[in-house]
Order: structure tokens, then C-alpha cells, then sequence
């Protein structure tokens, strides 16, 4: 009879996913990705660590040697980067995405006041998220940078029928119309919504953006255009303004968000 006596089983069954979990605790996940500014740091951290109560006076404190957008985009943002890391590493939950998303939002209304300008407006841009999608902390993200860059947002909000969203440009006639979307179920809407545009004789550009969307589904359709991070949208947006179409955007994406 075969004995298992002496039989070493971490060396048969080793879960090398659990393993590297185990070894990699927040902080060390968190000390990696975190900005070397002390202030921004700190900003960053109240986001990783949910401290509703310290966003406030950290964000205060950046800003007196930062610009209010680098605040946001390398402090705020950055820590909402490291919480989505977090996520995908199944160190953290929904519980906590929720809760730092909303320390985020907290420390970007405090910034978003101290940004000069934007009283002319450059263009109006129509935002929205997918029929069917709830997730909308990105496109809340995308329209701070498009407002904080001086751009009028008509912000329609989550899970917005398609026949809502051409109705709406059909009225506002924006400069271009964005959607996020954050599931491979949602994304269709994008395709769908610019037909129907399209047999309006609407011809803006039509920025996909959010998880679920990639460039080349972006690009497959007439109108599309893409963006993976909210901060690439203003210098688009800025083209679009200058008289790019949607086919020159697309032409020149590379050099207008410096890359993906
Ligand atoms: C938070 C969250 C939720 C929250 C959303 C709250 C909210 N108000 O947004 C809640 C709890 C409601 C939720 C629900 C669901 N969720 Co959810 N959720 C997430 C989670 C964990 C984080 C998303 C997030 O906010 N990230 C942080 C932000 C900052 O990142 P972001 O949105 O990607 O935005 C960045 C870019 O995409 C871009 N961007 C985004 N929008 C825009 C717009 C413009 C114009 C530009 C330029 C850029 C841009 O810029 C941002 C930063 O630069 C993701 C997992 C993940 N890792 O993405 C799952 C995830 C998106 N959810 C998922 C699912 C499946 C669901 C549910 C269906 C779950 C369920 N079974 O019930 C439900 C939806 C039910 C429904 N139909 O109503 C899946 C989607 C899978 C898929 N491929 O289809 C994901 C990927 C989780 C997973 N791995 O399975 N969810």
C-alpha cells in the first residue's frame, strides 16, 4: 500500500495565485503605485484608505504647491487607480470601491473650486453612460477635466436609453458626445446610438470610452472615436474645436493623447 507519510503537499498543491496574494499586502501593492510628491502621496492615500474625514484638509494642503488638475489627476485619481489594483487583486471589495470612490469625490469638489478660467465656455460636449450600465464614477471624472479645461458638459447621467442620448444631441448640438461604458453588455448602445444619429445627418464625433471599450471597437463604427483615461479627452476635445472630424481624430489619435 502506498503510504502518504512524510508526503510534502505544499510542494504538489501549491495555489500559486493565494500565494502571491498572501505576500502582497496593501501597502506594499499601494507603496509602489503612490506619487512621490509628500502631498500628493498623502492626498493619494486618504483615497487607498477610505478617510472620508482627512480627504479634506490633505486636498487643501496639496493645493497650496500644486495646480488643482495635478491634485486631482496625480493625487486623487492616482489613488482611485491604486483602489481599482486593490479590487482586481481580490484584496479589495465593492464596499471599498464605493467608499473611495466617494473620498475621491469629496477631494475633487475641494479642487475642482480652486480651477481659474472656464468662465468662457471653449464648446459644449453631451456625456453620458450606456443603457443599462450603473457604472458612472469615470464619466464623473472625464467631465471635471472637460469643465476644468474650460468645455460646457451636459451631463445626462447613468443608464441612458440611446433614443434619450439622440434626442438630446439632436437639441444641445454639441461639439461631440461621449459614452462610457463599463460592460461588454452595455457597449453595443455606442454603434446603435450613432446609426441612429447618423440617419439624422448628425456627424460629430462620438467618443467611446470606460473598461469595456477598446480602440478598435471604438473605431468600428462610423463617428467613433476612443479615449481609454479621462485625462486624454480635453486635448481631443481641443482638435474637435480646432475642426477636426471624427476621421482626422482618429488619424492622429497617437499624437494628440501622446499614446494610449
Ligand atoms: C464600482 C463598480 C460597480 C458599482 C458602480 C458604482 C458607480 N456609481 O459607478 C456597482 C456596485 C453599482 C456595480 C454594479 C455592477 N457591476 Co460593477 N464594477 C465596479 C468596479 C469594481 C469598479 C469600476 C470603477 O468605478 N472603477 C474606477 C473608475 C475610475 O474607472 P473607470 O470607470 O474604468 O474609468 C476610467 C476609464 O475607463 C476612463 N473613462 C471612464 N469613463 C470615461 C468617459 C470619458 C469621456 C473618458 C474620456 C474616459 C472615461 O477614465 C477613467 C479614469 O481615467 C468594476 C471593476 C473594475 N476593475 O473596473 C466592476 C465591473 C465594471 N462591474 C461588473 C459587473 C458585471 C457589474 C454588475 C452586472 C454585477 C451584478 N452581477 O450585479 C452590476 C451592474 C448591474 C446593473 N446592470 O445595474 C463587471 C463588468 C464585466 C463586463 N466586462 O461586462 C466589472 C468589470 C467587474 C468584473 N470584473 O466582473 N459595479
Amino acid at each position: 500500500m502506498v503510504s502518504s507519510k512524510g508526503v510534502d503537499y505544499a510542494k504538489i498543491l501549491t495555489r500559486y495565485d493565494i500565494k502571491a496574494q498572501n505576500e502582497a499586502s496593501p501597502e506594499k501593492i499601494a507603496e509602489k503605485m503612490l506619487p512621490k510628491d509628500p502631498a500628493l502621496k498623502k492626498v493619494a492615500e486618504t483615497v487607498v484608505w477610505m478617510k472620508f474625514k482627512d480627504v479634506g484638509p490633505a486636498t487643501t494642503d496639496a493645493l497650496k504647491t500644486q495646480k488643482p488638475l495635478d491634485v486631482i489627476n496625480k493625487g486623487l485619481v492616482v489613488g482611485m487607480e491604486i483602489v481599482s489594483k486593490l479590487y482586481a487583486d481580490h484584496i479589495y471589495y465593492l464596499p471599498e470601491i464605493m467608499m473611495a470612490a466617494k473620498t475621491m469625490e469629496i477631494g475633487i469638489a475641494i479642487a475642482e473650486k480652486k480651477i481659474e478660467g472656464g468662465r468662457e465656455t471653449k464648446g459644449l460636449v453631451v456625456m453620458h453612460v450606456a443603457e443599462g450600465d450603473p457604472h458612472d464614477i469615470g464619466k464623473n471624472i472625464a467631465a471635471v477635466m472637460l469643465r476644468s479645461s474650460g468645455y460646457s458638459v451636459i451631463d445626462m447621467g447613468k443608464d441612458v436609453p440611446v433614443d434619450e442620448v439622440v434626442a438630446e444631441v439632436i437639441k444641445a448640438k454639441p461639439l461631440m458626445v461621449t459614452g462610457t461604458a463599463l460592460m461588454t453588455t452595455t457597449m453595443t448602445a455606442f454603434p446603435r446610438a450613432a446609426e441612429k444619429l447618423k440617419a439624422k445627418k448628425v456627424d460629430i464625433p462620438f467618443m467611446a470610452a470606460g473598461g469595456a471599450v477598446n480602440r478598435d471597437f471604438a473605431e468600428s463604427f462610423d463617428m467613433g472615436i476612443f479615449s481609454q483615461k479621462a485625462p486624454q479627452t480635453p486635448p481631443i476635445a481641443d482638435k474637435i474645436k480646432a475642426g477636426y472630424g471624427w476621421k482626422k481624430i482618429r488619424a492622429e489619435w497617437d499624437e494628440i493623447t501622446g499614446g494610449a
